[in-house]
């Protein structure tokens, strides 16, 4: 279990102009994370790789080049939760059988599941999978929010090994670390991995690895290490770039950031907006005064 620890890109995916997958440049993209960024690992089908915007097929088929590409380099994570469970279960499946080391789902979202729904959303899917489950936490998009306690009783399926925490609510982070010292704890706010190393989470899932994966691993290293101000001094830098993406449009700037970097990385997909030549511009001159 521990093995799954580290820094994970959550993985873009190249989109051409028309919305469909360029695979060549997803492939680019993964290398780039693997040999450039020097991930640990890779989170396959997140929000970052715009995963709630296409069809089964096109997931898919992106696990299966994330797989292809990374296979024996990296860890591999597939993020397979869907609103459609059954969905959820094909994906897991198919995940599976093609090796991935863990699955994660986010937590069900749009409709008001109560706990006991969810619960049962994530034992179904261990269920027929087999496989390991660590439980994608992002109340501010799904606006589902677990107590400790309801994490306590979720984590009673052994299965479950852990929770991706891309939430700003240190005190329960905090108060998970403590109860749970054994589960892996993934800091999912790229901005916030200093304070969470300083909890002692296994690892971190992020966005924006897929450009500042060297630097997240020295914050992530150093505040473990102890050496808070170095690593404070890093997550100055860090915020400084994650601020200019985040006015500039979260994945769009990220994509055009990897461009300057060689990266084929193509558009987002609709409905995301194109950046415009200013929007262009910006990302440019945050991967020149930052990476
Ligand atoms: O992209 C979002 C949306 N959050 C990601 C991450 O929590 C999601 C985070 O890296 C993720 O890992 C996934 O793709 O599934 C942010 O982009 C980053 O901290 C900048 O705010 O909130």
């Amino acid at each position: 279990k521990t093995k799954l620890g580290g820094i994970y890109s959550a993985l873009m995916v190249a989109y051409d102009e028309d919305g469909n997958i360029n695979e060549n440049g997803t492939r680019e993209i993964i290398r780039h994370n693997i040999h450039k960024m020097e991930v640990d690992g890779l989170y396959v089908g997140g929000s970052t790789g715009e995963n709630f915007m296409i069809s089964t097929e096109e997931k898919k088929r992106i696990l299966y080049i994330a797989m292809d590409e990374g296979r024996g380099q990296v860890k591999l994570m597939a993020q397979v939760g869907s609103v459609n469970l059954k969905e959820a279960v094909e994906l897991g499946k198919y995940a599976t059988d093609l090796g991935y080391d863990a699955l994660s789902a986010v937590t069900p979202f749009y409709y008001k599941f109560d706990f006991e729904e969810i619960k049962n959303y994530y034992n179904t899917i261990i269920e027929a999978t087999g496989n390991y489950m660590v439980i994608y936490f992002i109340p501010s998009l799904t606006g589902v929010n677990l107590s400790l306690d309801q994490f306590g009783e979720l984590f009673e399926n052994e299965k479950i090994i852990g929770v991706k925490f891309s939430h700003g609510d240190f005190f329960l982070l905090e108060r998970l670390r403590k109860a749970y010292p054994d589960h892996l704890i993934y800091a999912g706010l790229d901005e916030m991995m200093l304070s969470a190393a300083v909890l002692h989470v296994d690892g971190g899932i992020g966005s924006t690895y897929n450009v500042n994966g060297i630097r997240a691993k020295q914050i992530y290293t150093l505040a473990k290490g102890g050496k808070i101000k170095e690593a404070r001094e890093l997550q100055h830098t860090t915020n400084d770039l994650i601020e200019g993406i985040l006015a500039n449009g979260l994945y769009q700037t990220i994509k055009e950031i990897m461009k300057t970097q060689g990266v084929d990385a193509g558009y987002c997909r609709q409905p995301t907006k194109r950046l415009s030549e200013e929007g262009i511009i910006a990302a440019k001159e945050l991967a020149e005064k930052y990476l």
